[in-house]
């Protein structure tokens, strides 16, 4: 399709006879769950696509070019290479240049997708505004890139190691309409409850696509969060879950985590105290975020 982007044969057809298209994201394999883990939820997440009739194009970098559909082994190589890069926009273009293997952040999923066309994506939670982030300025580029993408992001909301009132105190600002489905309230991504009420909820993935529709005709820029909570019988109590990502807070502090090792070292951490708890949330809500796109890729028809 073009000197670093390319669009795998069945997604490229797929695009072409209007059939469902629903990027994925592929940092959370490399960077966010551990192995075998992040292979099973690479698989359960395009099994839960196909089975809503759509086609999964998970994203990333390879060869010195941007893959939209990677193939299941190449999903592997990133998964399991000890040097895949992190990336996040910024690092997009270097990254190619380099030929370094990269897994692409929602950030860079989402700008890649809004590239070639592809209107939903999946992910587990997206980045934030950290905690004590009004003094360190940790703002996750997928907050900024949200606010040029016009695409629909399907997750449990934002990652519940950050600080939930400032990111959508940031979304509000950067005018990224957030919809709960099926919930009134903020998921907190382990967590069904975050004791934020939201004020746009739908229970149909129709309606997603009308919302889709709407910011489409009057050219925002801007895409949509859509938010459900984790399947309830792995979602964990936010009362759990806030003590341990304080002691890992803590801990990173402590240690000098700095900049894009920050969201990978809270979730290792987080994925210990709870004892595997936190990963079988995590892998459960990625699933089930990776059908809910499928079926709104499909309602847009
Ligand atoms: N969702 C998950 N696990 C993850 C991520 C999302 O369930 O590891 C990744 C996403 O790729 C997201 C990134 O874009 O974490 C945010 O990183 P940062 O805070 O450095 O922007
Ligand atoms: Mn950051």
């Amino acid at each position: 399709m073009d000197r670093y982007l390319d669009m795998r044969v069945e997604v490229a057809a797929a695009m072409a006879t209007g059939r469902p298209v629903v990027a994925l994201e592929s940092t959370v394999y490399a960077h966010g769950l551990p192995y075998p883990v992040n292979l099973e939820a690479a698989a359960a997440m395009e099994a839960a696509v196909r089975e809503e009739g759509a086609v999964p194009a998970t994203i990333g970098l390879l060869r010195g070019r941007a893959i939209v559909g990677l193939t299941s082994d190449e999903i592997e190589e990133l998964a399991t290479s000890p040097h895949v890069a992190k990336v996040s926009v910024r690092d997009i273009a270097p990254v190619i240049a380099a030929r370094l293997p990269g897994a692409t952040t929602v950030a860079a999923t989402a700008a890649i997708a809004t590239r070639v066309s592809i209107p939903v994506m999946a992910t587990g939670g997206i980045g934030g505004v950290h905690r004590g982030g009004e003094t360190s300025l940790d703002v996750s580029a997928d907050l900024h890139e949200l606010a040029r993408s016009p695409i629909a992001v399907v997750c449990a909301g934002a990652k519940s190691v950050l600080d939930l009132p400032r990111t959508l105190e940031a979304l509000e600002t950067l005018g990224v309409p957030i919809v709960g489905f099926g919930t009134d309230e903020f998921p907190a991504f382990y967590s069904v409850e975050s004791g934020i009420p939201l004020e746009h909820r739908v229970d149909d993935p129709a309606e997603v696509a009308v919302i889709l529709e709407v910011q489409a005709a009057l050219n925002r820029a801007q895409g949509v969060l859509v938010v459900q909570p984790p399947p309830a019988d792995e979602a964990i109590p936010l009362v759990d879950v806030d003590e341990w990502i304080e002691e890992a807070v803590d801990e990173a502090e402590r240690s000098g985590v700095v900049g894009k090792a920050v969201t990978p070292f809270l979730l290792d951490r987080v994925s210990r105290s709870s004892e595997g708890r936190s990963v079988r949330a995590n892998v459960g809500l990625l699933e089930s975020n990776a059908r809910l796109a499928a079926r709104i890729a499909g309602a847009l028809g």
